[in-house]
């Protein structure tokens, strides 16, 4: 097969592997893509929805929102596809890095601990007037109340809590881009594989992690169940669905693959 480059690779002293993986990394534990929910989700754009002005807009619609994707969330497993990224994880140790883009907690539930969630969680919970430390919260806001701040309200003011998530617009935190450029340097003229699984290549600059690591040497994989808007900047393209593309990708069951 084709891909055998890029993961041969991995069997080379030193190798290091960079993955991202989107919301198609979990579409088969039945979590709803971007692609399938954008302007289905109580006629509203996920645009609008997962954004400041959204949540300046309608609050109540946004922690509805959040709020019944925190409940999904804890209904639902992780599959094969997040299996094999911790077991390749156990392997690697830190010459591995995952970046996801996804806030299900899936990848967490199925053994990843390296794990940077470059757009928040579901499960974790901030001031949107504050800098009270974010903090896990599973509860969900689905009518009625809103949340508010006690560390505000010490102080007399009483901002709204807000999902701890990185809305359109919004910066992604500086620690979590600099963790991954360290990463790459680290692995620039090493053996060095980049795979992005199951994102449409659609949201900056998650998207545009595929160059940096291109221009640091990295091979290139993209793992998807459809051609993304970025398969180009790929040097290999491995078409179908992660829960089985993954583990075949990695081979986890041959025993050559120590
Ligand atoms: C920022 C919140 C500074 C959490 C999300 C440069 C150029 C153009 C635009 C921009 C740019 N820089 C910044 C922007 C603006 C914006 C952006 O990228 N807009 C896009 C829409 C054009 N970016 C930002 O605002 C970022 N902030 O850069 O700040 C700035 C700001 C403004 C202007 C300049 C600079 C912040 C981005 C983060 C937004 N938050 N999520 C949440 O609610 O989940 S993004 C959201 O989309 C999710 O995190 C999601 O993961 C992500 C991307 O989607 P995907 O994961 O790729 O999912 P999608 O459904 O799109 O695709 C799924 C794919 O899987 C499909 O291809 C499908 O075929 C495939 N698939 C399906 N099933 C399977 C499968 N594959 C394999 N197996 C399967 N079974």
């Amino acid at each position: 097969m084709e891909i055998a480059g890029g993961i041969d690779l991995l069997r080379e002293e030193g190798a290091r592997l960079l993955v991202l993986t989107g919301a198609g990394v979990s579409a088969e534990s039945g979590l709803r893509t971007f692609r399938d929910s954008n302007g289905l989700w109580e006629e509203h754009r996920v645009e609008d929805v997962a954004s400041p002005e959204g949540f300046d807009r309608d609050p109540q619609l946004v922690w509805r929102f959040y709020s019944m994707r925190r409940n999904q969330a804890k209904t639902v497993e992780p599959n094969p596809g997040h299996r094999a990224l911790a077991e390749v994880e156990k392997r690697l140790g830190d010459r591995f890095m995952l970046v996801t883009q996804n806030v299900d907690g899936l990848h967490q539930r199925a053994g990843s601990e390296r794990v940077i969630e470059i757009h928040g969680s579901l499960f974790r919970t901030k001031c949107s007037g504050c800098d009270l430390e974010p903090f896990d919260d599973h509860a969900a806001y689905l009518e009625g109340t809103l949340p508010t701040c006690d560390n505000c309200e010490k102080r007399g003011g009483n901002s709204l809590l807000r999902p701890d998530i990185v809305w359109f617009g919004e910066m992604l935190d500086p620690a979590h881009l600099q963790a991954i450029d360290a990463f790459m340097r680290r692995a620039a003229g090493k053996p060095f594989v980049f795979i992005a699984a199951g994102t449409s290549g659609a949201v900056w600059p998650a998207a545009g992690l595929v160059n940096q690591a291109r221009s640091l040497g990295a091979s290139t994989i993209l793992v998807n169940a459809e051609p993304a808007e970025n398969t180009a900047r790929f040097h290999r393209f491995v078409q179908g669905k992660s829960a089985s593309a993954l583990p075949a990708l990695f081979d986890l069951n041959a025993s050559n693959n120590r």
